[in-house]
This record gives structure tokens, sequence and C-alpha cells, in this order.
């Protein structure tokens, strides 16, 4: 606390510390005696009298404000320059970037790319693909890399990762990247489909690829890096969203798998993140004993942040739309709830590979919009998004204002058919 600060609230927190009863917040309300009122200049520290569990809650935050909260930001989004898309024909998509590293002056991401004869025919008829018809948008696919310059405009250099041959794992499509850079070489971890996804579920491991530049060429380095879990438990069949940082001298991959669902339960659907450690980028990976780590959200955004870790939490969950943070990178905890959050983000981090313990967050990245395709044209964009999440930037006016007021069109596209009656229960 700043000296002036604290000799000003001296005299208040001498006060309101010596008038505590902290047994009081769980008897009931005829008997909580009023000791003390919440005062209209906002305490520094948590007061020690009876207060309702929002306002105790409000000192448990990194900042009692949002406009303080260095784990709070507003999101803004500019169009990338640079892809082509057919006109939205559907045929062409591109998703799932990873997250953006910088070498020799230039950003590097790598994603998703589907080129396609036709757009996705839907997981619910995955039976009816063929070789050149996909089912999801994530269905026969590679992977692409491209460079820039500002984040902004965007060269597509051409495939990193290409189908390997049937039956080897990956044959039918190989998806949703994300980097690791150790020891000088780069190493790629993706998802990779040997079935159309939708089949029996969004079944498929995660395998590795290395380089020694980003431009390749890769090499392949293993299938199946992030062990799944025995049939009965929460990862059986599902590994998605690899997410390596470097942390506690090791490799930290988060992951998402999506339980609770398949083959008929789809609207029951839960999602969970795990955590596997490994000393080296080719493994093996140990799966942390309190997995899932995290029980919201769904593709995984974590970042090194101060000297534990913090996640962006978006889409699915009670505790969706928030960023979350750790100490030890696995009890996480709710630091501040968000708005229009980027989906699938992935945050240009310095520092997500140096084993910092002071992680600085993030300004920018790359996400995706799914659904940029008019109906029967199904596929994804990327684009950039801004925040304010790093400590070494502060744009209060543009990223910590609480309110974004949207236009009533964004609001009425979310129609609702009046004549639909619900089930009532
Ligand atoms: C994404 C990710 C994974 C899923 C699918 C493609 O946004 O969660 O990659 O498998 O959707």
């Amino acid at each position: 606390m700043k000296p002036f600060r604290f000799i000003l609230y001296m005299p208040i927190a001498l006060f309101l510390f010596s008038c505590g009863d902290s047994e009081s917040k769980s008897r009931p309300v005829s008997e909580v005696k009023a000791d003390a009122i919440f005062p209209h200049k906002m305490p520094d520290r948590k007061p020690d009298f009876p207060m309702s569990a929002a306002t105790e809650r409000m000192f448990d935050y990194p900042a009692k404000g949002i406009h303080d909260n260095e784990l709070f930001s507003q999101f803004k989004y500019t169009q990338l320059k640079g892809f082509d898309y057919n006109n939205g024909d559907g045929t062409i998509s591109r998703r799932d970037p990873s997250r953006p590293i910088k070498v020799n002056g230039k950003y590097y991401s790598y994603y998703t790319k589907r080129h396609t004869a036709v757009p996705p025919i839907g997981a619910k008829n995955a039976s009816m693909t063929t070789d050149e018809i996909p089912s999801t948008d994530w269905d026969l696919c590679e992977i692409w890399y491209a460079t820039s310059e500002d984040g902004i405009t965007w060269e597509e250099q051409g495939v990193a990762i290409a189908r390997p041959k049937k039956p080897q794992s990956g044959w039918r499509s190989v998806a949703t990247p994300d980097i690791l850079i150790w020891e000088g070489k780069y190493y790629l971890y993706y998802q990779a489909f040997s079935e159309p996804s939708g089949l029996r579920g969004d079944w498929c491991p995660v395998s590795v690829s290395y380089a020694d530049s980003p431009d390749g060429p890769w090499k392949h380095g293993g299938d199946v890096v992030i062990p799944f879990g025995k049939k009965g438990e929460w990862d059986q069949d599902a590994t998605h969203d690899p997410h390596p940082i470097v942390f506690n001298d090791k490799i930290y991959m988060y992951y998402k798998a999506a339980f609770n669902k398949w083959p008929d339960i789809r609207d029951q659907y839960a999602v969970g993140h795990g955590l596997v450690i490994a000393d080296h980028p080719l493994g093996p990976f140990e799966k942390h004993p309190l997995n899932p780590v995290m029980t919201s959200g769904h593709e995984t955004t974590y970042f090194p942040f101060r000297e534990g870790v913090a996640a962006l939490v978006i889409r699915d969950g009670n505790e969706r739309e928030t960023i979350q943070y750790a100490e030890d990178g696995v009890n996480f905890e709710i630091a501040s709830s968000l708005s229009l959050t980027p989906i699938a983000a992935a945050p240009y981090l310095a520092d997500a590979f140096t084993n910092t313990d002071n992680g600085k967050g993030f300004t920018w990245g790359l996400c995706h919009f799914i659904n940029a395709g008019a109906a029967g044209k199904q596929h994804s964009i990327m684009a950039r998004f801004d925040c304010d999440l790093s400590l070494e930037y502060d744009n209060p006016k543009v990223f910590k204002k609480s309110t974004v007021w949207h236009k009533p069109e964004v609001y009425f596209q979310q129609d609702f058919d009046q004549k639909e009656n619900g089930t009532k229960k």
C-alpha cells in the first residue's frame, strides 16, 4: 500500500477491525448486529465486521474495482488482411490459430485450414462423408501457417503439417495446433483425427512435430502425446486444444475434453481442462492428479501471469466468461468476469516459454469466428483482438470500462420465435 494511503486509512481500519465479529456472518439475520456500516470510501483492506458474501468476495479479487484489476479487460476486434476465403462459399476455412510467436522480427501463426470441394455437411451426418466431403469445419484439414510484420496483414506461407498416409494418426484430419519453443527448437502440438469428426464423437489424440526453424521442415515426433483417460474417466476419448507453456522449469500442457456427452446426451455435455506435465516436449507427459483443473471454458488459453498462471475461460460451464488465476497453475480462482471474449483466443505472449516467475500478460492475439458464412456455406475466419491484460501496458479509457454499448441490431440478431413455447416443468 502507498504510504499516504496507509496514513489516511489507518484510523478507519483501526475502528473497523476493532468492532469485528467474524462468526456473525453465519448467524440468522435477526441476531446479526450492525456493528459498522460499510463506508462510502472504499477500504483498502477487508474490514473485520459482518458483511454479505458478495461484499466479502470483493476483497478477494486482484483489485476491488475492475479499473484497477490487471486481469480485467474489454476486447476490441480488427479484421485481418491477406487471407482469401473464396468469396465465403464455405470451401475455405481458417480457425483455431496458434499463439503467434515472434522470430527475427516476424510473427508466425499456425492454424487449421480446410480447403475442400464442398462445405461441411455436419457432425450428425459424419457417416455420409467421403474423402472429399467433410463432416465438421475441422474435418479434412491441414495445418498451415502465415507470417506478419504487424499482426494485422498476414502472408500465408503454405502447409506446415500435412495429413499423413492412412492409417497413421491424423490421416483424416490434422487440426487445432499450438506451439512451444524449447531449447531453440519449435514443437507443434495438434489434434490428429483418424475418423471423420462426429462419427462417434469428436474423438482424437494429440500428435507432435518439431523443427529447427519456424518455417520447418517439420519432423513427426509422436502420437497420443497426451494420454487418454481409462474407460470411464472424463477424458477417455478426447484430448483437444493442446496448449503448452513453460512453468516451474517444466512443460505444462493444458488440454480440453468434452465429456458426459456422447453418444446420446449431447445437451448434457460438460467440459473439463486437464493439465499434463513433462520435462521434455516429446514427453512423457504425466497427468496432474487433480485433473480436470478447470471445469468451464472451451478452447484453452493459459498464460504465465505474475508468479502463477492465468486462464481465459470462455463459452462453456458455470464460470464461463471469466479470467481465472492459480499461483500453482492448478487451483484456479475467478479473478474477473468478461464480455465479448475472443473465441479460441491465441494471445501473443513474449514470455510463454521463458519459465518466467513474473508473467507479464498480453495486449493482443488472434481468435476465430466460426459463423462467418451464410447458411450452407459454413466456414470460419480468423481475426485479431486487442486488450489490456498486460502488466506493461495501461489503456483504461479503452479497455477498463465496465460497459460496452452494442447497437440494438446485435441484440435483435438473437431473435426468438414467440410461438416457441418451451416445456413446462
Ligand atoms: C475447436 C476446438 C477443437 C475441437 C474443434 C476443433 O474450437 O475446441 O478443435 O475439436 O473445435
